[in-house]
């Protein structure tokens, strides 16, 4: 059977165990294909688990929506707010010379990178939206290199099946799956509208994943880990957010 209409059917099954029962047959049916999101216990999982599997079987190639420059927000931006942590300050007073983005988990090559080795990989640019939970939000164009370039470079293991990414603010941490983090357009971000990533917009380096809401683009990240379970980290949810009553796939 081709990769399409394998994946017709198995949507198909989702949607008809859907409309003819209840969710609960759904989510079942997703989980036997490994689509179950990791806070999918909660009040809201079959639903979770259903607009998850429905994103990963026919949306799957399908991108955020790019804007032209003129559309480009003007200052000021909603949630500017830089972390005051000390670590976080010493790194900045030494013009984030030390800032290191470490990489390890199923990788073949773990190690760490400096922002000028990041700004050495293949510049990529886009125009899109950090969508908040909230309601609000604003349009930047952002430069970086690509999550699945750096990916690449060290080697992910075939047993990965999810990017955690930790930031220098201890409560912020996120995760997404190897669709996700190979998808054009997630970046590693240090640049935004020309110039170095503003650090109250998650400088000197920034999570980019515009086809989810603002709060999977975590800001000031130094850490990334590849992992086949998401219940080996932190909460075993995957995320800080459903803590807060977010959902672990927040697609737009
Ligand atoms: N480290 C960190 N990352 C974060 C946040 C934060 O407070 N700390 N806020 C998140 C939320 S809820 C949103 S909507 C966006 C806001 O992006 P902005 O700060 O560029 O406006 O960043 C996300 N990433
Ligand atoms: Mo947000």
């Amino acid at each position: 059977m081709s990769e399409i209409s394998r994946r017709k059917l198995i949507i198909g099954g989702i949607a008809a165990a859907a409309g003819a029962s209840s969710l609960a047959v759904a989510a079942r049916l997703a989980k036997k294909y490994g689509l179950v999101p990791p806070d999918h216990g909660g009040l809201y999982g079959p639903g979770e688990t259903l607009s998850y599997a429905f994103q990963r079987l026919v949306a799957r190639h399908s991108s955020a929506r790019e804007f032209s420059r003129g559309q480009i927000s003007p200052r000021p931006f909603p949630n500017e707010l830089a972390p005051f942590n000390n670590d976080f300050k010493r790194l900045q007073a030494g013009a984030f010379a030390d800032w290191r983005l470490t990489i390890d988990g199923l990788v073949a090559r773990p190690g760490q990178y400096s922002l000028p080795q990041l700004k050495s990989f293949p510049v990529k640019s886009q125009i899109t939206e950090v969508a908040c939970e909230e309601g609000w939000s604003y349009i930047a164009e952002w430069h970086g290199v690509r999550l699945s370039h750096v990916l690449d470079l060290v080697g992910v293991q075939p047993q990965a099946r999810y990017v955690a990414y930790f930031s220098i603010e201890p409560d912020w941490w996120d995760s997404i799956d190897i669709d996700e983090a190979r998808h054009p357009q997630t970046f590693l971000t240090y640049g935004m509208n020309d110039n170095d990533l503003p650090v109250g917009n998650g400088g000197p380096l920034r999570m980019r994943v515009p086809r989810q809401l603002g709060y999977k683009s975590v800001k000031f990240i130094t850490r990334l880990t590849l992992v086949d379970d998401l219940k080996k980290l932190r909460n075993g949810l995957g995320s800080a957010a459903p803590a807060g009553g977010y959902a672990w796939y927040a697609g737009i």
